[in-house]
């Protein structure tokens, strides 16, 4: 057997050189974070030799007595993480996750009620370009103009339109979710409620966000962002709603699961019991707070006036400049941000007012709210001065001081090419 290096070093050249763009850059997409070596180390393992098809010990395939060990321990650690009664950790991903959701509980052509794509919401809750609005009949809510939900509204628009489900949870929304008051709303109109909390999972297990249960009924997330885990998803519910879900997964949706990556899930669950966890998820937010403060100070818009979560999203309307363009100024000097539609937003998706920023891979460093105060001086910096090469140079250098700061993956060494 040879090694990636020695047999593709195309391919061998073009990981070396993503992990040097993470070591020296600001990593700043919300939804992105940094695995651990053990995680890391779980995912490339031979348990993706291996077919499970099945459940721990009803599987369709023989040899699956170590596999069931994996997966039995990421089924019960999710569990104890998330004070669950049921856990499935073989969705894929965070879409498939929702597709399961929805499978197990209602049929096409039901009424499906979410928040919408440019209000915040994600494009399984109802997107007319995605499974969820093709399969199922949309009742989309949003954000008022404050850039706030609403709560009253949603009870009223679900009051009305009685879905049979109603999911909550955002990918932009930088404001608590009172998940246990959508679920309150959910079952006075008769719907099942779903809580996608992929984007604050971290924070909901270290205790700086709400939880949703035990109101809420199913309860789906990436394990991937605030989480800390592996490139994957999990579905946890209610013990009722266990064999449907099962039965959704597979033979619904899914065939063979990523054992590998289930053992990286178990791994990512087993670091988010630890008491430094909590410590982590506090500080994400601390960190958000001071950079939206410092954004603010600086003259810049956020929308809703701030956050309460590990993200922010920022309205360029005033400085004349579109997400694009800042995305991209951002990028040259080495801050990863991505461009966002703003609520009420008069541009396009692919053309949007914002971008959306945040806290927890930076938190992962090591950065504090001190450095989260140079870093929001400088991003501020760069966007009030486009076309400043000196305003560059001196952000480039922020970025590369703060990089040597909180070096990544010290000990993560790839075979030299
Ligand atoms: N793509 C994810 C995000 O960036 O928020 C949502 O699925």
């Amino acid at each position: 057997m040879t090694n990636l290096a020695q047999y593709d070093p195309d391919i061998a050249h073009a990981i070396k050189n993503e992990l040097e763009r993470q070591r020296n850059g600001l990593e700043m997409i919300p939804s992105e974070n940094f695995v651990s070596l053990a995680v890391l180390e779980a995912m490339g393992t031979v348990p993706t030799n291996k077919y499970a098809e099945g459940y721990p010990g009803k599987r369709y395939y023989g040899g699956n007595q170590f596999i069931d060990v994996m997966e039995t321990l990421a089924i019960e650690r999710a569990k104890k993480l998330f004070g669950a009664e049921y856990a499935n950790v073989q969705p894929h991903a965070g879409s498939q996750a929702n597709m399961a959701a929805y499978f197990a509980v209602m049929k096409p052509g039901e009424k499906l009620m979410g928040m919408a794509l440019p209000m915040g919401g994600h494009l399984t809750h109802g997107h007319p370009l995605s499974f969820s609005g093709t399969f199922y009949q949309v009742v989309p809510y949003g954000v008022r103009r404050d850039g706030w939900l609403d709560m009253d509204e949603v009870r009223a628009i679900a009051l009305r339109e009685k879905p049979k489900v109603l999911v909550c949870g955002a990918s932009a929304y930088p404001r608590l979710i009172d998940f246990k008051a959508f679920a309150q709303i959910a079952h006075e109109t008769g719907a099942v409620a779903i809580a996608d909390i992929a984007h604050v999972a971290g924070l909901v297990v270290g205790g700086a966000h709400p939880h949703p249960f035990p109101e809420t009924d199913i309860v789906t997330t990436t394990t991937h962002k605030t989480l800390r885990g592996p490139r994957s998803a999990l579905i946890l519910a209610k013990a009722q709603y266990g064999a449907a879900i099962d039965k959704a997964i597979i033979p619904g949706l899914q065939g063979g699961p990523m054992e590998h990556i289930i053992a990286a899930k178990a791994v990512c669950f087993k670091e988010a019991m630890e008491p430094s966890f909590t410590d982590y998820a506090r500080r994400i937010v601390a960190n958000a707070k001071v950079l939206a403060e410092t954004l603010m100070r600086e003259g810049l818009t956020l929308v809703s006036g701030g956050t309460d979560n590990h993200l922010m999203l920022m309205d360029l309307t005033a400085l004349n400049m579109a997400g694009k363009q800042a995305e991209a100024l951002l990028d040259e000097v080495g801050i990863t941000v991505n461009k966002n539609m703003i609520p009420y937003d008069p541009r396009k998706p692919l053309d949007p007012s914002g971008i959306r920023l945040g806290t927890p891979a930076l938190t992962t460093r090591g950065f504090t709210e001190d450095d989260m105060k140079i870093v929001g001086r400088t991003i501020a910096e760069v966007l009030k001065n486009p076309t400043s090469d000196d305003t560059k140079s001196r952000a480039r250098e922020v970025v590369r001081g703060l990089t040597e700061k909180y070096p990544l993956y010290p000990d993560l060494k790839y075979a030299t090419y």
